[in-house]
């Protein structure tokens, strides 16, 4: 089997990255180690950034999304008993976010490669990538128990931060950047009506919580966990009471309450490889990086990424010039700092760190109460939210 980009992983990633190509007249074959099924079984990011928007616009894959997701002209941040409202649309000049789930959108992005025949090979196993440090890459896989080649002109590692790209290149040119953090996010979802319109960032005493949507009948709730937690440790009526207690009154009195329909711990990471190129491999969104979900940046970074690589490759296939892949790794990771920056900082703001003390407490509430008081200071939250410019 011969394609010019072998694209590994059939995330928000590989998907995306395919129909830009796909648009642009460039072959691609996925390869995906899950089923389809499983892929979409994962519940994962909600909030779309316009610029992610725009491109699932640019490949014809958002008249779900506009009829179906939520837009959310702000989000209110809640400490000491109070809610404020971070008013995005009118301290960013009239951007918004939409409110789509990532499950809904890797939905329409795979139907949209089905309709258009490009192939995605699910359920590929044992995938290596071989000799990208040379013009002619290629990958083998396992089908079925049956060994199988695919040969390129470029891989795309697309593969999430447990995938095999990241992985196959020699330790020697790869850095990498890691901050763990002392805790998870314990996430259930729920077929009632959110308790708000728009999302509440909770930062109390007893840890953050979230109360997020999928739709108005679907809602999304998150608390701050040890990261040793078990889901088993958590029925419903425990989550319930915990949410409400990191509430205000007014809040937790509106909470609807229901059985939960998914629950599970993850923890929180910031983490950077650079660079993201090695020869004929590139790499983009979580197989290169991972954010805390604090700013719901990990699937807006993904996407941005796959803009840029989509440009460079389309530049190197159609105009035949190597500017835009040789620029990749440099134009991707300036936009992932400042993401990695923006979540570091919103989740060390939200958060109880077990090892802080009262200072650094008072420090949190402090910069909190500045935040909420000050338009430079909102402008600069609502600005890094509704994301910035590619
Ligand atoms: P994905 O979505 O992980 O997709 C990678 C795909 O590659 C496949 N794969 C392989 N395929 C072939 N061979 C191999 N060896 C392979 N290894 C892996 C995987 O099966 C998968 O289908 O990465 P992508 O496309 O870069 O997309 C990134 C986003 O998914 C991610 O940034 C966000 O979902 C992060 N994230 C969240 N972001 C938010 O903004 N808000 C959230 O609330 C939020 N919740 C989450 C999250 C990520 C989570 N993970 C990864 C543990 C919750 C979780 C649980
Ligand atoms: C979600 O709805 O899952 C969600 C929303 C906002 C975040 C993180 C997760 O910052």
């Amino acid at each position: 089997m011969r394609t010019q980009v072998a694209i590994i992983g059939a995330g928000p990633s590989g998907l995306l990255l395919g129909q830009l190509l796909h648009k642009a007249g460039i072959d691609s074959v996925i390869l995906e180690r899950r089923s389809r099924e499983h892929v979409l079984s994962r519940i994962r990011a909600g909030v779309l950034e316009d610029g992610t928007v725009g491109l699932l616009d640019q490949v014809g894959a958002s008249t779900r999304l506009h009829a179906e997701g939520l837009r959310h002209d702000g989000f209110d941040l809640l400490f000491g008993g109070s809610r404020h409202r971070i008013d995005l649309s009118r301290l960013t000049g009239g951007r918004h976010v939409t409110v789509y789930g990532q499950t809904e959108m890797t939905r329409d992005l795979m139907d949209l490669r089905a309709a258009a025949g490009a192939a995605t090979i699910f359920e590929a196993q044992d995938v290596a990538l071989h000799a990208f440090d040379g013009e002619r890459p290629h990958v083998t896989f396992s089908l079925h128990g049956a060994p199988r080649r695919l040969d390129c002109a470029i891989i795309a590692g697309c593969d999430g931060y447990h995938g095999i790209s990241r992985a196959s290149v020699p330790e020697a040119v790869l850095r990498t950047f890691e901050r763990t953090y002392p805790f998870g996010w314990l996430g259930i979802l729920t077929d009632v009506p959110p308790v708000s319109h728009e999302l509440i960032y909770a930062g109390d005493e007893r840890g953050f919580a979230l109360c997020s949507m999928r739709s108005p009948q679907r809602s999304r709730y998150y608390v701050q966990c040890p990261l040793d937690d078990d889901v088993g440790n958590w029925p419903d009526d425990r989550f319930w009471d915990e949410l409400r207690r990191r509430l205000d009154p007014a809040t937790a009195e509106a909470l609807v309450t229901g059985p939960s329909i998914e629950k599970s711990i993850a923890p929180l990471r910031s983490f950077v490889a650079e660079p993201l190129r090695f020869g004929r491999l590139f790499l983009a969104g979580d197989a290169a990086h991972i954010v805390p979900p604090t700013g719901a940046k990990g699937l807006n970074l993904a996407a941005s990424d796959v803009h840029y690589l989509s440009r460079a490759l389309i530049e190197f296939f159609i105009e035949r010039s190597v500017a835009g892949i040789d620029s990749y790794s440099a134009h991707a990771l300036a936009r992932v700092w400042k993401a990695e920056r923006f979540s570091w900082w919103l989740t060390s703001l939200m958060h109880h760190f077990p090892e802080n003390g009262a200072f650094a407490r008072r420090m949190q509430r402090a910069e909190l109460d500045y935040l909420v008081s000050s338009d430079h200071a909102m402008a600069a939250l609502a600005e890094n939210y509704v994301g910035l410019p590619y």
